[in-house]
């Protein structure tokens, strides 16, 4: 299959690809969670989620395999350096009490993907205590068993845990393309310096692409 992207065509086989969808986790895009806590308008990020469902049912039809990851700690926050946990000035640190549970642990109401995007049976659900999806988790294993060479990129925020996973990624071998409008950071020009410093330099990181030339090639 090929679509029309940035810097160059990109090129890929559905049974080898992986659509990964970061963080879209009521922590980020509901009000009440870590990315409110941080100081931003969560409002921003919520707009996306139309593009990134009607790719998530094309790729499910298409029988491609689906990984969520959700940027999540354990309840005794032992996976969370301090470094992280006291960084800035946020009106509620990782671990506090807040209005959806505690902020961004493992099982709590604001830590669960939003019901759009809900997980279904056979999808890998992976939670990360680090902003790269690779950091202290199986996920290159997971990959690799599966023979997956390529990765369709979704979630927020761009030029957080999207980006740092598709670096990652790309350290790995694998090809990967960042859907544009599936996508969004509390800071518009943060996304788009993002997404050109992805594909400068001949593909340096990945491609970048809408996801209508996606849903085409699916539904040929
Ligand atoms: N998922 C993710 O991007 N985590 C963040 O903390 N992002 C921010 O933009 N703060």
């Amino acid at each position: 299959m090929h679509i029309d992207a940035q810097p160059f065509p990109y090129s890929f086989d559905v049974a080898r690809t992986a659509l990964v969808i970061i963080d879209m986790q009521r922590d980020f895009i509901e009000p009440g969670g870590f990315g409110e806590t941080l100081g931003n308008d969560v409002a921003l990020l919520e707009a996306i989620v139309p593009a990134c469902k009607a790719v998530l049912s094309a790729w499910r039809r298409a029988g491609g395999l689906v990984v969520h990851t959700r940027e999540a700690h354990a309840p005794d926050l032992s996976d969370c350096p301090p470094a992280k946990r006291l960084r800035g000035n946020p009106t509620l640190r990782i671990g506090d009490a807040g209005p959806m549970g505690r902020i961004l642990v493992t099982g709590e109401p604001g830590n669960q993907i939003i019901p759009a995007l809900a997980p279904v049976d056979g999808e890998i659900v992976l939670d990360k205590p680090g902003k790269g999806a690779f950091h202290a988790t199986p996920l290159h294993a997971l990959l690799q068993g599966a023979g997956i060479t390529h990765l369709l990129f979704m979630g927020v925020t761009t030029e957080v845990c999207v980006q740092t996973s598709m670096r990652e990624a790309n350290d790995r071998g694998y090809d990967c393309l960042l859907l544009e409008d599936c996508t969004e950071s509390y800071f518009p020009h943060f996304k788009a310096a993002a997404l050109e410093m992805i594909r400068a330099q001949g593909a340096i990181v990945g491609w970048t692409a809408p996801s209508a030339p996606l849903l085409a090639a699916l539904q040929a």
